[in-house]
């Protein structure tokens, strides 16, 4: 780490990203805004007093010791500055600065479609509902970094249990929310002409896969704004933005959904998007992924890690 001390303050390879990297960063950003100290109060900044998620209900929640409890968790830290959420913005490191007016309470979720039993639910009263326990898990974003967090939540073929598919339903299209009012991304000028609202699918089997989370919270505690409050899917053998955000639409359908990613750029981000060092992003390798935190470089897994469970999902591959 010296030597990234001694670079200039502008040069920050992204193989060298590390925490004190991305700390500095955000102060060169605050000082670029021409904010003093008076100014960064100014900034919609996370406080107790505004925070408006739910009160933490249970959490922590039992760790689940099938589920690699003794790796170390990148710094928590990291993982709540350094996010990819383009409803806020395009810029990693302002996301969370750009959080203030999202809330989260109250948050009905519609499940709908092809199944005997649609319902609205609130996040809140899944929390209560739902057999919550703790996971660490990979997690792989396609920029090729990648991180190991606890997440709080529950499988999501729990729910789907509850709605009851039909047999036609043979995949799941999910939804984020449409604030333009609380999402200042959707309407800024580099991503308003993004097809909003943020939208992903699974098939049906991969949505029912024990491995597949509704997350509700992680490292102990509710699910921060910036990381997808107040709850999120997360498929840990597929690319990070398979791992849709602050969800409020639950659809089952026949037909493979359209999502967001693939329709922006439909060679770059296909619907399946599984974790795979072999095939590369066609501007980038996928061999080796960043740590976040340490900055490390290290080998990319087939289904980033979880072929054991998931490759008879995809015998032909
Ligand atoms: N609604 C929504 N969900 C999203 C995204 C987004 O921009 N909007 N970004 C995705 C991408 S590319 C990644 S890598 C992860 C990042 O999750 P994290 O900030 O908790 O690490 O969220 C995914 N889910
Ligand atoms: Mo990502």
């Amino acid at each position: 780490m010296a030597n990234i001390v001694r670079r200039p303050d502008w040069y920050i390879p992204e193989s060298q990203v590390t925490p004190e990297a991305v700390f500095r960063n955000r102060r060169r950003f605050i000082r670029e805004l021409g904010l003093g100290a008076a100014g960064i109060s100014l900034l919609p900044q996370i406080s107790p007093a505004a925070e408006t998620a739910p009160p933490p209900k249970g959490y922590p929640f039992k760790r689940n010791a099938a589920f690699n409890p003794g790796w170390k968790l990148t710094d928590q830290q990291v993982a709540e500055s350094y996010n990819n959420f383009y409803e806020f913005s395009l810029d990693k490191e302002q996301v969370r600065l750009l959080t203030g007016k999202f809330t989260t309470s109250p948050w009905p979720i519609e499940i709908k479609g092809l199944c005997e039993n649609p319902m609205t639910i609130d996040a809140e009263e899944l929390v209560t509902q739902m057999p919550m326990e703790e996971r660490v898990y990979r997690f792989r974003c396609v920029e090729a970094w990648s991180m190991i967090v606890p997440w709080s939540g529950f499988p999501l073929s729990k729910l789907i249990e509850k709605a009851k598919p039909k047999p036609e339903a043979k995949f799941i299209r999910f939804e984020t929310a449409n604030r333009p009012e609380q999402f200042p991304g959707m309407t800024s000028p580099r991503t308003a002409r993004y097809p909003w609202p943020y939208f992903e699918g699974l098939r049906m089997d991969e949505a029912m896969h024990p491995l597949t989370l509704l997350a509700t919270g992680f490292y102990g505690k509710p699910m921060p704004k910036q990381n997808g409050a107040p709850i999120r899917l997360v498929v840990p053998w597929k690319y990070g933005y398979k791992s849709i955000k602050s969800v409020v639409k639950i659809e089952f359908v026949a037909a493979q959904p359209k999502t967001f990613w693939e329709t922006l750029g439909p060679d770059e981000y296909p619907f399946e998007s599984n974790v795979n060092p072999k095939v590369p992003h066609p501007r980038w390798s996928q061999a080796t992924e960043r740590v976040v935190d340490t900055g490390d470089r290290i080998r990319t897994q087939l289904y980033n890690g979880y072929a054991d469970q998931v490759a008879k999902l995809y015998p032909g591959a």
